[in-house]
């Protein structure tokens, strides 16, 4: 085929040429040679005009996408591709990025609905062994809310403001660690840093003054070992390495707690409520929201909650009465 299309060209390029010299031999201007052109055109064959008139389409065709690849969508990789690495670079620089709703997007996993599909509450359990935990609730999406499992824990009665700042001021690299390694997640208390944090005034400090709602992690070795002297592993949960420490507290007065995120976090999180009372309320990733429900699951002092934070939604809500002061971290 490409055979008889060359030949094709070949010989109307031929005569074309010919026709030209002919003109000019015999004393003819461009316009007659252009009429004469059109005639040359009329008296090719049906076969010689259709080979003709398709390389002028490729032609076109071959230019045009060339055109559109080059100037159109190129320069749109290219931009693209350099937002996408200097986004790379700024989350490397900076992994608490990651905690900005905007950016979840980028980060968290895409579930499948079948797994939070009846969902619509948390399986509520007064006690259960660990076998029992891990074979039937460890790795499904149903929250579990072990009722009193942290209450003879005595962070109950030691954890408190005062007790946190007197830690970290008794190691000051702690405070550097976790500010440079931990996150400071603020809500809309005014406080940006775990630093702001620790220097409130003692009015804002007691809750007299103005109310607040943060939270922090914490993965310093200082910090965490004299948290575990006060906390411990939950009674239904495999033990942890002991080089383990990461460990999340979130503290602050009645109200609103955490507004609605979803987590990028290693593993599932549990949470024990360590003074207060907590309502919790879950919501299905977008992927799911017209087959799996929005539920709500309230925290008593002294429970502990299970909960998947990568795959739902979650806000908290802090009941009037006590402060609440959570301890929580993560298991495999
Ligand atoms: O305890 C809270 O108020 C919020 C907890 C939270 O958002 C989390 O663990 O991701």
């Amino acid at each position: 085929m490409e055979e008889r299309v060359e030949e094709v060209v070949e010989g109307v390029t031929e005569r074309l040429s010919s026709v030209f010299e002919a003109g000019r031999a015999s004393g003819l201007g461009e316009d007659d040679i252009s009429q004469t052109i059109d005639l040359f055109y009329k008296e090719l064959s049906k076969k010689e005009k259709a080979t003709m008139s398709f390389l002028r389409i490729m032609k076109v065709s071959v230019l045009k996408t060339a055109y559109v690849l080059l100037y159109r969508l190129l320069p749109l990789v290219l931009l693209l591709s350099s937002l996408y690495s200097q986004l790379q670079l700024l989350i490397q620089k900076d992994p608490c990025l990651l905690a900005q709703p905007m950016l979840h997007d980028f980060a968290t996993k895409i579930i499948d609905c079948n797994s939070c599909l009846n969902i619509t509450n948390a399986v509520t359990i007064n006690s259960i062994s660990v076998m029992d935990f891990m074979n039937n609730h460890a790795t499904s999406l149903q929250p579990v809310l072990v009722k009193g499992a942290a209450s003879n824990w005595p962070a109950m009665s030691i954890f408190s403001y005062e007790y946190f700042k007197g830690l970290y001021t008794k190691n000051p690299e702690a405070i550097t660690h976790d500010r440079e390694e931990g996150q400071f997640f603020p809500y809309s208390s005014g406080i940006f840093t775990l630093d702001e944090f620790l220097s409130l005034d003692n009015e804002t400090a007691s809750f007299k003054g103005k109310k607040w709602y943060i939270g922090w992690s914490t993965t310093d070795n200082f910090v965490g070992e004299e948290l575990r002297k006060h906390v411990k592993v939950p009674y239904f949960l495999p033990p942890v390495p002991s080089e383990d420490n990461l460990a999340w507290i979130f503290m602050g007065a009645p109200g609103p707690g955490a507004g609605l995120h979803i987590d990028f976090v290693g593993r599932v999180s549990w949470q024990a409520q360590l003074s207060g009372k907590k309502t919790w309320t879950l919501a299905p990733p977008p992927e799911c929201e017209t087959t799996c429900s929005t539920f709500n699951v309230t925290v008593d002092t002294g429970d502990i909650i299970v909960i998947d934070t990568n795959s739902w939604f979650h806000a908290t809500f802090i009941h009037p009465g006590n402060v609440s002061i959570t301890f929580g971290a993560e298991f495999e």
